[in-house]
Formats: C-alpha cells, sequence, structure tokens
C-alpha cells in the first residue's frame, strides 16, 4: 500500500492536542458489527505493537517514532499485513486532531483498545515525532518483528534485541488473548479463544487446559484444540507452554488475573516507548475507562 501525499502531512504539535476527546473518538471507532469479532481493538493493539517492536537497543533504531509504519517498504512488510485496516480506520482522526502525531495516535489507540475491552489502565506519554516522509527516516529494516512459524529461541531473539526479559515477554504474550488471526494477512486461522474482544488472561488458560493439535488442513502448520478445532495457537504461542523458562511465568498468569494485568501494563508502556526521546515535559496519562 503506497500512501499518498495526504497520510504524509505532519503538522503534529503535541502540546495542542486533548487526549481525553481523543481517547473517547478512539474509543468510538471500536465497536462495528460487520467487522470481525464486532471490534477494531484487536488490530488497534497489533498496529501499536507493530510500529513499536521494530526497535533494537543495539543501534537505537526503529520503534513507533516518526509513525514510519505508514510508509512503504514498512507497511508492505509481510508481518504487516493486513494494518491498513487499523490505519485506514483512524485516518479521520488524524483529520479531525491534526496536531496529533501518527506515531502518538497509533500508540494510543492500542492503550484505548486494552483498556476499553476490560484490560489494565496503561500509562501513556504523548510527543513522539513523525517522520514527514519515508525518505526522511533510514528504512526500518525488515526481519524485525516476529515469526509465528518459530519457537522460542526466535522469540527471546526479537524480544531480547528490544530489550525485555522472559518475564516480560511472558506478560505482553497474554495480548493473544485479543483478536485472530486471518488467513489473507498472515496465513494462519481463528481466534484463540471464545471471547477475543475482552481482555482476560485466556491466552495462559486456555494453553495450559487445552491438548494443542497440529490442524489438518493446507495451510501453513498451526495449532487447534483438540476438544473443538475451534481456538488456535500459533508454533510461537506453543513455544510459551514448552519452553520451561517461558511456562513458569505461564502458570503464574494463569493463575492469577491481577498479576498478569499489572505485569502486562508494564511490559506494554515499555514497549510503546521503546527509541522514543519524549519532550521533558511530555506528561504521562492514565486515562479512566469509559464504561
Ligand atoms: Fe501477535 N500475531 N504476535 N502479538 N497479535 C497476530 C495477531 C495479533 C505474533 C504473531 C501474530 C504479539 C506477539 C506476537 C496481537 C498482539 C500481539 C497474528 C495474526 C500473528 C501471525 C495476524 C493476522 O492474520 O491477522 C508472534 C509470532 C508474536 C511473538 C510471540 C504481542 C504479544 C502477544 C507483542 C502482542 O501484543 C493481536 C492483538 C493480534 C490480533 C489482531 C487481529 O486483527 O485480530
Amino acid at each position: 500500500y503506497f500512501y499518498s501525499s495526504e497520510l504524509t502531512t505532519a503538522e503534529a504539535d503535541w502540546k495542542k492536542v486533548n487526549y481525553y476527546n481523543v481517547y473517547k473518538d478512539i474509543a468510538d471507532l471500536l465497536e462495528d458489527e460487520d467487522y470481525d469479532d464486532g471490534s477494531y481493538g484487536p488490530v488497534f493493539v497489533r498496529l501499536a505493537w507493530h510500529a513499536s517492536g521494530t526497535y533494537s537497543k543495539k543501534d537505537r533504531t526503529g520503534g513507533s517514532t516518526g509513525g514510519t509504519i505508514r510508509f512503504h517498504p514498512e507497511a508492505n512488510y509481510g508481518a504487516n499485513a493486513g494494518l491498513h485496516v487499523a490505519r485506514e480506520r483512524l485516518e479521520p482522526l488524524k483529520k479531525k486532531y491534526p496536531h496529533i502525531s501518527y506515531a502518538d495516535l497509533y500508540t494510543l489507540a492500542g492503550v484505548v483498545a486494552i483498556q476499553e475491552l476490560g484490560g489494565p489502565v496503561v500509562p501513556w506519554r504523548p510527543g513522539r515525532p513523525d517522520a514527514i516522509t519515508a525518505a526522511a527516516v533510514a528504512a526500518t529494516p525488515d526481519g524485525r518483528l516476529p515469526d509465528a512459524a518459530q519457537g522460542a529461541d526466535h522469540v527471546r531473539d526479537i524480544f531480547y534485541r528490544m530489550g525485555f526479559n522472559d518475564q516480560e515477554i511472558v506478560a505482553l504474550e497474554g495480548a493473544h488473548a485479543l483478536g485472530r488471526c486471518h488467513t489473507d494477512r498472515s496465513g494462519f486461522d481463528g481466534p484463540w479463544n471464545a471471547s477475543p474482544t475482552a481482555f482476560t488472561n485466556f491466552l495462559f488458560t486456555e494453553l495450559l487446559d487445552n491438548t494443542w493439535v497440529p490442524k489438518k488442513w493446507d495451510g501453513p502448520f498451526q495449532y487447534v484444540d483438540k476438544a473443538t478445532g475451534q481456538f488456535m495457537m500459533l508454533p510461537a504461542d506453543i513455544a510459551f507452554k514448552t519452553d520451561p523458562k517461558f511456562r513458569q511465568y505461564v502458570e503464574q498468569y494463569a493463575k492469577d488475573q491481577d498479576l498478569f494485568f499489572a505485569d502486562f501494563s508494564k511490559a506494554f508502556v515499555k514497549l510503546l516507548e521503546l527509541g522514543v526521546q519524549f519532550p521533558e515535559d511530555a506528561p504521562v496519562y492514565q486515562f479512566k475507562p469509559l464504561e
């Protein structure tokens, strides 16, 4: 997807935005009975994470700064397939609030989605600058986001590069309670559990409680639950059950939803702030969920 010049405007001025109003307007965009399971929340979370998860602590490149995920080539990397759906849903808010940066809008959308779908409060700061054109920034290299076909070693390589430890990685993994895989995006198919629009610790409980068997189909190798065949796990998800170090945290979070919520919130804040140099006077918002 090549974006036209209308998506490359840079009039961002973080001080001129009322983020409470933006929060409310993003929340109003979540529900749509014609889309997926009735909510754009999960794909907003995926957009926020893919915008941020390109960070490398070695050379301090990548991350949400610049809003570079809206530009070719990053927008077209295989790992980002389908995220134009989320960006297009949010685009009217960039028109309504021209001073918000795309980088702030995309990360805030993930926060709103997590909170409004019943997850923890995720403190959020504004002030990420936007790159004006793709040429103005070094393109974020491809291959920095995880490959779902791989296992624990790969997951560690990817998240250690961002600066996360095992406990934080497992806490983040809980977000796969949300949403589903799409055959026309990643090639994989199905939701992880029966309530894909509720933020819960079900990723962990489902992982432990079900027997996961290879799905019999022509698509990429993935797992389904043996009992119903309705729910799925990626090979990378199964690694959280089979890897002993990951599994000890999976067991804790399956038993203790409050602990999971607290640890998830901290890890997700860290994710959305990777590589960002915030203005010194940028306040941290702790938005109250609307309902
Ligand atoms: Fe995902 N993830 N993710 N992910 N992800 C998909 C969908 C979502 C990985 C692969 C996939 C995280 C880590 C990893 C969400 C949020 C997070 C899909 C399906 C794949 C293949 C895309 C599609 O077909 O639409 C891998 C390999 C990860 C490393 C383990 C994070 C922790 C769980 C960081 C995270 O927050 C969300 C939400 C979705 C659902 C999107 C939707 O459109 O419903």
